[in-house]
């Protein structure tokens, strides 16, 4: 799988499944013309239910639309949509044959949140294919939130998990090429598959969210980024929306963007609104915004969906109406 600049290819499209009379509702009766140039023109879709992903995943929204088209919930959904990605060795920022740390160890990061507002975490993890389902087993089985390192590790296999070696041929291959000048840039490289973060509503309106990553190639030992840390990389109110989140999470750990997303709403926002402000907090607090990239989905609670990035190349995927459809949001930074 080649990796490529997370800053790269673009034009300024869209993300779907906009409800035509609750967009406008959203916008008090008036789309405005900033919005209609970032949103494209809305699709109709107030049918239940939907699956948005960060990225290119559509194998991965398909798996949930499944559950979902079945009646399972929304949080099935993520679970069993997050784990098609997870699985799949060649997607490199993702569970097995995810790129390694500066030392030659995948750690894994994922989380997972509820109708309820109930939350599963676990950090820094090695060797499970599946952190989505550790963190959902987290959440159920344990009186705690968040497991790290070990301790995640050794849950996941008193609670049946398989230990595995999660470093494939072409990782290692890519980590020793990276170490011959072992250069850490906060530039983010992406492939097409990337940190998943999943937002689903299903047919009862309940909404559910997950977030699943190997974080940045080549971090710190022991780095944790935003996906898997409850208001940064996720946040799921049942009553407003969800958010998450991907790219550097440094940036989103330091603004809650997926929280402030979810209260930006709560407050009438839309969710394309809630985004762009979102990305807005971040770019207003970093000259260096060139170097990095961030990019948010949202869903409220009518279905409406939102998203927006720093820099053009952020994909979303979004299943609704029957469609499978990966699509390039809006994004901040108009000339590179
Ligand atoms: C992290 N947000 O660990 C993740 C990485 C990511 O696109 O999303 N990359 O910071």
């Amino acid at each position: 799988m080649k990796r490529r600049k997370f800053i790269q290819n673009a034009s300024l499209s869209s993300l779907g499944i906009v409800a035509g009379a609750s967009a406008l509702a959203c916008n008090d009766g008036k789309e405005t013309e900033k919005n209609s140039a970032l949103v494209g023109t809305p699709q109709t879709s107030t049918i239940l239910p939907l699956v948005i992903a960060t990225w290119n995943v559509k194998d991965s929204t398909a798996k949930a639309w499944e559950v979902l088209q079945q009646g399972g919930s929304a949080l099935d959904a993520i679970e069993q949509g997050c784990m098609v990605e997870e699985a799949n060795a060649e997607g490199q920022s993702v569970g097995l044959g995810g790129l390694p740390d500066r030392d030659g160890r995948v750690t894994l990061d994922a989380c997972i949140m509820n109708k309820e507002g109930n939350y599963g975490a676990v950090v820094c993890m090695q060797n499970i294919v599946h952190p989505i389902s550790v963190a959902r087993k987290v959440m159920e089985n344990t009186p705690h939130v968040i497991l790290a390192g070990k301790g995640a590790e050794q849950f996941a296999v008193s609670e049946g998990f398989k230990q595995v070696d999660l470093l494939t041929e072409a990782s290692k291959k890519a980590w020793e090429k990276w170490k011959e000048t072992s250069q850490y840039k906060p530039i983010i490289n992406i492939e097409n598959h990337d940190t998943i973060g999943m937002l689903a509503i299903d047919k009862n309106g309940d909404i559910s969210g997950g977030c699943t990553t190997s974080g940045l190639a080549y971090k710190m030992a022991g780095r944790v980024g935003d996906s898997p840390i409850i208001g940064s990389g996720l946040f799921i109110d049942n009553e407003v929306g969800g958010a998450t989140a991907t790219g550097l999470g440094e940036e989103v750990l330091k603004t809650v963007g997926s929280f402030l997303i979810v209260e930006l709403m709560r407050q009438g926002k839309s969710p394309q609104e809630s985004c762009e402000e979102a990305i807005g907090r971040i770019v207003n607090k970093n000259p260096n915004f060139k170097d990095f990239q961030v990019g948010y989905i949202a869903v409220n609670k009518k279905g409406e969906t939102g998203a927006y990035s720093i820099h053009e190349g952020f994909y979303t995927t979004t299943y609704a109406n029957d469609e499978n459809t990966s699509k390039m949001p809006g994004f901040f930074n108009k000339k590179n």
